[in-house]
C-alpha cells in the first residue's frame, strides 16, 4: 500500500529521521552480506533455518535506527509512557508482521524471489513464541501492534518463558501432550540486555526498625536475577517502534566459590541455578483457571518487581520527583496476574524513596489501572496468607496496610456494616484477595465488552461498584487488522483497497464504505473467489497434515478456541450428530454440504475437556469414513492449533461458531476476527457477539438460545430439569443416548462423563436447553447459504462493520480515557499522523 514497486518506504522519517528507501536490490545485497558474515557460507549452501535467522537479522538492522529514534524522541519529548503489564503475550509469528508493518513486505518478496526463495517458506520456519494461551494473551499482542500503530508511547512488560503451553499432538483420537520447545532454535527477535538486569528477592524475614520514623528491613532472603529480553513492536509505517521487555529469571553465580577439583559447593551452585531458573521455565497452562501454586505466586512477583524497577530507575535518569510519576507513567495490569504491581510500588515508594503512605498510596492509585477478563469463580485469584507471607513478608506487610487503609475507608461510608466490610476485603478468611487488591488500587477498573462490564458492575463487583462507581467503565475489545486481514488474508485485503482504497489499514472505520459494494455483483464474484482461495489453502494443509480430503464447495464451520465445558464445544457435536442421523435416515436430504473444523487445547488436567477432543475425534472418524453420507458432512479437529494456524482456518471460514453459555465469554476476539474476514456468525447473546449483532444488524448474524439474564435467572432458581428437555425431543434424546449406546464402536463409557454432566448434573452450561434453538438456528443459516448473492451481502456486512472491533479503537479509548494521554502530549499528533 503506497509503496512504489520495487522500493520499500521505510518509514524512518516520522521518528524524525530522513526518509530512506530500500530498493530491490539494496534489499538483496543487505542479505546475501548477512548470510555470509552469519555462516561464513555463501546463500546456496546455508539451510532455511540459517536464511530466516539471517532475514530476521538483517531487519532487526534495519529497525535499529527507528527503534533509537522512538527511544530519543520520547526521552527529549518527555511525553507519558504506558506499561502494560501481562503475564501473556501471545504474539504469533512476527516476521510477516513486522516486514508488513516496515512497509518491506514487497521489496523482500521480490529480492527473495530474484534469489531463487520464498518468503512464505522462511516466514514458516519461525516458531510461534510460546509466551500465551488463548484469548488474554493474543489479545495483550494485538494492543502492542495498535499502540505502536497509533504512536502511542505504550509497552509491554511480560515474561520470557523457556516453554510455551504444551505442543498438541492427537494420538489414537487423544490429546498428547508434549514440551513447546519454542527456544530450541533461538529467538532473534529479542536483545538480551544483561547491564539492565535487575534482583527481585524472595523470602527472608522484615525488622522493623524505629528511630524517630519506621524502618522496614528486609532480610535473609534470596536474590534472584531478572534479565530483560527486548523486543522491538513495529508500528505500522510510522516509524514508532516500541518495546516489549520481557524477562528472564537466571542465577549469579559468579559470586559462588567452587571447592578445589569441582566439589559439592559447584554441584550445589548448579542445583541452585537450576531451581531459579525454573521462575521462568514454564508458562501455566490455563488462562481461565486460577492455578494456587507457589511458583506461580512467585513468578508474578517477579515479572512485576524486575518491570517495575526497571520503569523507575529509567524514569529517575529522565524525570523529577517521583511525585511527577503518574503524569509520566501509566500502568495497566491485565487480569490480576500482575496485580503485585500496586503493593511492589508502594514499596519502593515507602521504602526506597522515603515517601508518606498518602503521597504514596495516591501515586500508586493515580498511575494504576486494570482490566477484568473474566467472571469465571476459577479464575479469581486468591492466596493463602500464609503462603504470601513466607514468599514475600514485606510485600505482605504492604498488602496488610493496604487492607487496613481500604476497611477504614469502608467502614467510613458503611460504618458498622461488618458483613460487607470482610466481603470486600482484601484479606479475609486468611486469603488475599487479587481483584479486591486490583480494585482498590487502581484508578480505573474496566470489563471487555458491555454485558461483562454490566455483569461485573451489577453483579460479581457490584458493592465495589457501588463504593467507587467512577471507577467502572468498558472497553470493548478489538483486535488488529493488520495482522488478522492484511497479513492473513492477503487476497482480501487486496479485493478491499481495489474497492474502498487503502486507509482502512490505518483507518479501520473506512471499511464501513464496503456496505454499498455488498450487493454489487462483481464484488461478489471477487469475494467468492478469495474465500475459495482459502479453502484450498487450508484444504491443502488438511489433506498434507491430517490425510483428510475437503471439499472446498462445502460450508466450512468452524470452532477454534480453548476447549473448555462453557464454550459448549459438546454442544455443536452434538448437533453434527443430529444432523449425521438425519442424513442416514435419508441419505438423500437436500443439505449443503458441510465441513466441520474444531481446534483448540484442552488444559492438562481438564479431564471432560481432553475427552471432548476424544468425541470430536470420534465423530470424525465415524462420519469421515461412512460412505452412505456421500461427504455430505466431514469433521475435522487440527491438532496443535495456535495463531498461525488461526491464520490459516479464519481466512477459509464462511461460519463463526461463537457458541458459550452465555454470561460467560467476557468477550471473545476470535468472533471478531471471522467477521473482519467476512464469516458469518452463529452466536449465542454474549460476550462482544452481542456488540457485533448491533453493529452488523439482526439480518447479518444468526443468534440463538438463552440470554444472559435467562441463564442468571435460572442459576437464582437452583437451575433447570434437563430430563424434561431431553424426554420432549426425540432428535435430541437420540444423540444424548448415542453417547453411551454403543453409537462409538469402541467407546464403551468413554462418553460417560459427557452424559451424566448434561442429565444427572443438572447441566451446568444449559447444552440441552439451547440445542433446539441451536438447531433451528443452523437451519436458517443454511436456507441463507443457498441464496449466494444474500449470503455474500452478510459477509460483506460483517466486513464492513468490523471496523468498531479493531484493537485500533480500543486502544484510543484505553488512550484518552484510562491513561489521559491527549493526543497532543503524544509524540506524533493527530494533525502530524494525517500528514505523514
Ligand atoms: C479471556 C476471556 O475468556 C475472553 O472472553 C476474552 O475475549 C479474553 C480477552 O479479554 O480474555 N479471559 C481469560 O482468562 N482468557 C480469555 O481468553
Amino acid at each position: 500500500i503506497g509503496v512504489k514497486p520495487g522500493t520499500g518506504v521505510f518509514g524512518a522519517a516520522q521518528a524524525g529521521t530522513a526518509d530512506s528507501e530500500i530498493t530491490v536490490e539494496q534489499f538483496k545485497q543487505d542479505y546475501r552480506n548477512k548470510v555470509e558474515r552469519m555462516y561464513g557460507d555463501g546463500l546456496e549452501r546455508v539451510s532455511d533455518l540459517d536464511k530466516y535467522n539471517a532475514l530476521v537479522s538483517l531487519v532487526r538492522d534495519y529497525l535499529a535506527e527507528p527503534w533509537l529514534n522512538t527511544k530519543e524522541k520520547y526521552r527529549r519529548t518527555g511525553s507519558k509512557q504506558v506499561y502494560y503489564f501481562s503475564i501473556e503475550f501471545l504474539l504469533g509469528r512476527l516476521l510477516g508482521s513486522n516486514l508488513y508493518n516496515l512497509g518491506l513486505n514487497e521489496v523482500c518478496q521480490q529480492a527473495l524471489g530474484e534469489l531463487g526463495m520464498d518468503l512464505r517458506t522462511l516466514r514458516q520456519v519461525e516458531e510461534d513464541p510460546g509466551l500465551g494461551n488463548g484469548g488474554l494473551g493474543r489479545l495483550a499482542a494485538c494492543y502492542l501492534d495498535s499502540m505502536a500503530s497509533l504512536g502511542l508511547p505504550g509497552h509491554g512488560m511480560g515474561m520470557r518463558y523457556r516453554y510455551g503451553l504444551f505442543e498438541q499432538r492427537i494420538v489414537d483420537g487423544y490429546q498428547r501432550e508434549y514440551a513447546d520447545d519454542w527456544l530450541m532454535d533461538g529467538f532473534y527477535w529479542d536483545v538480551r540486555k544483561p547491564a539492565e538486569a535487575v534482583e527481585v528477592r524472595f523470602g527472608g524475614n522484615v525488622r522493623i526498625k524505629s528511630n524517630g520514623k519506621t524502618q522496614y528491613i528486609h532480610e535473609g532472603y534470596e536474590t534472584v536475577l531478572a534479565v530483560p529480553y527486548d523486543v522491538p513492536v513495529v508500528g505500522y509505517r510510522n516509524g514508532t517502534i516500541n518495546t516489549l521487555r520481557l524477562w528472564s529469571a537466571e542465577a549469579r553465580l559468579s559470586e559462588v566459590v567452587c571447592a578445589p577439583q569441582g566439589g559439592s559447593d559447584c554441584q550445589k551452585a548448579v542445583e541452585y541455578s537450576q531451581t531459579v531458573e525454573e521462575l521462568s521455565n514454564i508458562l501455566y497452562p490455563d488462562d481461565s483457571t486460577y492455578e494456587g501454586k507457589a511458583l506461580r505466586l512467585k513468578q508474578q512477583y517477579f515479572l512485576v518487581s524486575a518491570g517495575l524497577q526497571s520503569i523507575i530507575r529509567n524514569y529517575r535518569e529522565n524525570n523529577g520527583h517521583l511525585r511527577e510519576f503518574p503524569h509520566k507513567i501509566a500502568i495497566h495490569i491485565n487480569d490480576t496476574h500482575p496485580v503485585l504491581c500496586i503493593p511492589e510500588l508502594l514499596r519502593i515508594l515507602l521504602d526506597e524513596e522515603q515517601l508518606t503512605w498518602e503521597e504514596a498510596w495516591n501515586i500508586t492509585v493515580q498511575t494504576m489501572s486494570y482490566t477484568n477478563h473474566t467472571i469465571l469463580p476459577e479464575a479469581l485469584e486468591t492466596w493463602p496468607e500464609d503462603l504470601f507471607r513466607t514468599v514475600l513478608p514485606r510485600i505482605y506487610l504492604i498488602v496488610r496496610d493496604i487492607n487496613e487503609y481500604y476497611c477504614r475507608s469502608l467502614w467510613e461510608t458503611y460504618p458498622g456494616d461488618w458483613d460487607r466490610i470482610s466481603r470486600m476485603a482484601i484479606i479475609s478468611y486468611n486469603r488475599i484477595h487479587m481483584a479486591h487488591l486490583a480494585i482498590a488500587g487502581c484508578h480505573s477498573v474496566n470489563g471487555v465488552a458491555e454485558l461483562h462490564t454490566d455483569i461485573l458492575k451489577n453483579k460479581i463487583m457490584k458493592e465495589f461498584c457501588d463504593f467507587s462507581p467512577a471507577k467502572f467503565n468498558n472497553k470493548t475489545n478489538g483486535v488488529t487488522q493488520r495482522r488478522w486481514v492484511s497479513l492473513c488474508n492477503p487476497a482480501l485485503a487486496q479485493l478491499i483497497t481495489d474497492t474502498i482504497g487503502p486507509r482502512w489499514v490505518e483507518h479501520p472505520q473506512e471499511l464501513a464504505q464496503l456496505e454499498r459494494h455488498g450487493a454489487d455483483t462483481a464484488f461478489q464474484h471477487h469475494l467468492l473467489r478469495v474465500k475459495l482461495q482459502n479453502k484450498v489453502a487450508l484444504a491443502k494443509y488438511v489433506k498434507e497434515k491430517h490425510g483428510i480430503t475437503l471439499d472446498v464447495n462445502s460450508i466450512f464451520d468452524s470452532q477454534i478456541k480453548r476447549i473448555h465445558a462453557y464454550k459448549r464445544q459438546t454442544l455443536n457435536v452434538l448437533h453434527i450428530m443430529a444432523l449425521y442421523n438425519r442424513l442416514k435416515e435419508n441419505p438423500l436430504l437436500d443439505i449443503e454440504p458441510h465441513t466441520f473444523i474444531f481446534g483448540g487445547k484442552a488444559a492438562v488436567n481438564y479431564h471432560i475437556a481432553k475427552n471432548t477432543i476424544k468425541l470430536i475425534n470420534s465423530l470424525a472418524d465415524l462420519v469421515n469414513n461412512d460412505k452412505s453420507i456421500r461427504d455430505k458432512i466431514k469433521v475435522v479437529f487440527l491438532e496443535n492449533y495456535n495463531v498461525s494456524l488461526a491464520e490459516l482456518i479464519i481466512p477459509a471460514t464462511d461460519v463463526s461458531e461463537q457458541i458459550p453459555t452465555a454470561s460467560y465469554e467476557a468477550s471473545g476476539t476470535g468472533n471478531m476476527k471471522f467477521m473482519m474476514n467476512g464469516a458469518v456468525t452463529i452466536g449465542t447473546l454474549d460476550g462482544a457477539n452481542i456488540e457485533i449483532k448491533q453493529a452488523v444488524g439482526e439480518d447479518n448474524i444468526i443468534v440463538f438460545g438463552l440470554t444472559a439474564e435467562e441463564v442468571l435467572a435460572y442459576y437464582r432458581g437452583g437451575g433447570y430439569n434437563p430430563w424434561e428437555v431431553y424426554q420432549g425431543n426425540e432428535r435430541l434424546k437420540q444423540v444424548v443416548d448415542q453417547l453411551i449406546n454403543g453409537f462409538f464402536p469402541g467407546a464403551g463409557d468413554l462418553f460417560r462423563g459427557h452424559f451424566d454432566s448434561l442429565l444427572y448434573q443438572g447441566d451446568h452450561f444449559f447444552v440441552l436447553k439451547d440445542f433446539a434453538s441451536y438447531e433451528a438456528a443452523h437451519r436458517v443459516l443454511d436456507e441463507r447459504y443457498k441464496d449466494r448473492p444474500t449470503w455474500l451481502k452478510m459477509c460483506s456486512a460483517n466486513i464492513a462493520h468490523s471496523g468498531r472491533f479493531s484493537s485500533d479503537r480500543t486502544f484510543a479509548e484505553y488512550a484518552t480515557d484510562i491513561w489521559h494521554i491527549r493526543p497532543d502530549t503524544l509524540p506524533f499528533s493527530a494533525s502530524e499522523k494525517q500528514t505523514r
